[in-house]
């Protein structure tokens, strides 16, 4: 199934807002920050992994998927958000750990929530398998509609989590998606040094369910893949494992030297960029003008801009309040 050309555009315009979205929180990020690093210090307190190159995996997958459906994302999880369409101001909140924030700022970037259309994410890796395989289940008993979808990294598909649920998802024929997020790295460590066989899409054979894997971070061909096994879950038909070929542009986190990459990754993989390639495919393809493209970036933009300055003039939590809603 390919996209049609509202699609398409739907996908581009989502990922201009992630993209320039996570350009807002870097430099917002590192405000106070310097000259000393610390985490503790500025605006936003605490680790930041950005997800910037990563957008065609979020807007291929969450282009299938409505409001009921359920995401679980990871600790890299601000396109995946955008695409599920997360409240832009409270994620923004959050993040600054503002009141006004999805979880009144006791969250932050790792733990954006938002019931309303059924999006998750945590800092633990591959822990958003088990409560979408949940999530899938409980649809399933009830007999109602929807599809769960786990994102997760190559490094989290070492983690036992990974075997159990989709064993379990696969025993119960549950309506639910894996896909991974092959950006090559786990930190600092390559795929090849934590993962015994090169295409994770392969241990799909193991559980008996389909496995596809999705080479070029190219949103149109996600897309394609996604849709056959978001539909496939929707007939009842038990879960797919998808491994898509992405990229980060950024550090595993906000302060990462990048060491570990060889010379000349980053530019090869900025010669690279979705972006600019989706827009091209949309000028050779889809009868798309500048006024058009312009009009779309600006609405992008003006979106985020209000974000952020939703979350800047937001009120912090008052300390007395720090241990509500918390359950230990
Ligand atoms: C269970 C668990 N072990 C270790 C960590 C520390 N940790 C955070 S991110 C990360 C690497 C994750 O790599 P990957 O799953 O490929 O995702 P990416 O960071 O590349 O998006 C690790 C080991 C963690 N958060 N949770």
């Amino acid at each position: 199934m390919k996209p049609s050309r509202d699609q398409k555009i739907w996908m581009y315009e989502q990922m201009h807002t992630s993209r320039y979205f996570e350009e807002c929180i870097e430099k917002i990020y590192m405000e106070g920050k310097t000259p000393a690093f610390n985490m503790a210090n500025g605006p936003i307190p605490g680790e930041m992994h950005l997800s910037n190159g990563q957008e065609p995996c979020a807007v291929g997958v969450c282009a299938h998927l409505n409001a009921d459906d359920i995401v679980t994302s990871t600790h890299r999880p601000h396109h995946e958000a955008i695409a599920k369409g997360v409240d832009l101001d409270r994620m923004a909140a959050e993040i600054f750990g503002k009141k006004t924030g999805l979880s009144g700022g006791r969250g932050g970037h790792m733990h954006i929530f938002d019931a309303r259309v059924n999006f998750s994410c945590s800092g633990i890796i591959a822990q958003g398998m088990g409560p979408a395989v949940g999530a899938a289940l409980s649809r399933k008993l009830q007999r109602k509609e929807g599809v769960a979808v786990a994102f997760l990294g190559e490094g989290a598909a070492n983690q036992g989590a990974f075997h159990e649920t989709l064993n379990l998802a696969a025993v119960w024929k549950l309506p639910v998606i894996f896909v991974i997020e092959d950006n090559a790295w786990g930190i600092s460590v390559a795929k090849s040094a934590s993962t015994a066989i090169e295409r994770n899409d392969k241990r799909a054979a193991a559980y008996g369910i389909p496995g596809h894997y999705v080479p070029d971070n190219d949103p149109l061909a996600i897309f394609e893949v996604a849709g056959e096994a978001i539909a496939r879950a929707r007939r009842g038909e038990g879960p797919t494992l998808i491994e898509i070929e992405t990229y980060r542009l950024a550090g595993h986190f906000m302060g990462d030297a990048e060491g570990y990459r060889p010379e000349g990754e980053k530019e090869a993989l900025f010669a690279r960029d979705p972006i600019p390639k989706l827009r091209q495919h949309l000028f050779d393809n889809e009868d798309w003008s500048d006024a058009q493209d312009q009009e779309l970036v600006a609405r992008a933009h003006a979106r985020v801009d209000k974000a952020i300055q939703f979350a800047r003039d937001s009120e912090y939590p008052a300390p007395e309040e720090a241990l509500e809603k918390v359950f230990i």
